[in-house]
């Protein structure tokens, strides 16, 4: 029986965003006409903070402090030298909105999921004088991705499948959690880049890339049984609740998690 990694990885405190990363010169966007002042269109709360939507989104639910935030951004000075950008990394940052930038938790909470929304940070709500990073105010151009708990919040479900969980032959029950958009499903061949979180049936929390804030890939033949046979029930963009019992998983494994565990993956990418 394989395990799902090597090793599980270290539940460490998620990386926080928006302090190191260096753009690639040459390699942003064309700074917005309006990064120097909010325009009169932009909202202002007494914190601040100036932000006005550039694109509806279309839930409507909002993220709060405590919750994890999947996004894309671009950030500039006022005047238009990018700061930093997720554009031109193959996966999104996902991290804790309560560990990024005070400007930013108050407003990524003003949007909804699919939203993008143009917020001018006062340096007090951006770097605030911290060494190295730039000073005054910041500019970030925000798209919401997706907005979920805590990995450490089990699911509500995460003591048996629902009824209306689907099972297959070998004892696997799953459930779609977010439908995706791709077409094509991983072989066994693949390698996949995927998020994911992992409990026990009580509920305990023993493995998460969305703690680490890294996601990981794997290729399909490296992984526990039912990792194996549920990647392929998936399609890119998809996130699936995976109940597999205990003979799929880590029966035996000196130091594994016992019994049928839950798993929430994202399948990102088939690469
Ligand atoms: C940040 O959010 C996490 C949940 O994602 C929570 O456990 C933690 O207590 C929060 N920290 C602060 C300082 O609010
Ligand atoms: C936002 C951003 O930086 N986009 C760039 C990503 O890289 C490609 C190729 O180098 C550029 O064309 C984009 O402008």
């Amino acid at each position: 029986m394989r395990i799902a990694f090597a090793t599980f990885l270290a539940i460490a405190t998620a990386a926080v965003v928006l302090t190191a990363q260096v753009p690639v010169p040459g390699t942003a966007e064309v700074a917005p006409s309006d990064v120097s002042a909010p325009p009169a269109d932009a909202v202002t709360s007494a914190s601040g903070l100036s932000s006005r939507m550039l694109t509806p989104g279309t839930g409507e639910q909002k993220p709060t402090a405590d919750d994890f935030v999947s996004v894309h951004y671009t950030g500039w000075t006022a005047d238009g030298v990018v700061v930093d950008s997720s554009r031109n990394r193959s996966t999104p940052p996902l991290f804790p909105l309560n560990r990024s930038l005070a400007g930013w938790q108050e407003c990524v909470q003003l949007m909804t999921v699919g939203e993008s929304r143009r917020c001018w940070l006062p340096q007090r709500l951006a770097y605030n004088g911290r060494d190295g990073r730039p000073a005054g105010t910041i500019v970030f151009d925000i798209e919401l991705l997706d907005v979920r708990s805590s990995p450490k919040v089990p699911p509500p479900d995460v003591a048996a499948p629902p009824d209306d969980a689907i099972r297959t032959e070998s004892g696997i029950a799953y459930k779609v959690v977010k439908p995706g958009t791709g077409t094509r499903r991983p072989t066994q061949a693949d390698r996949v880049t995927v998020h994911y979180t992992g409990w026990t049936a009580s509920g305990r929390m023993f493995d998460s890339s969305v703690l680490v804030g890294a996601a990981q890939t794997l290729a399909l033949t490296d992984v526990i049984a039912g990792w194996t046979e549920g990647m392929q029930l998936m399609v890119e963009g998809e996130r699936t609740r995976f109940w597999i019992p205990e003979e799929l998983a880590y029966e035996g494994e000196v130091g594994s998690p016992l019994g049928m565990l839950v798993f929430d993956v994202d399948l990102i990418r088939i690469e």
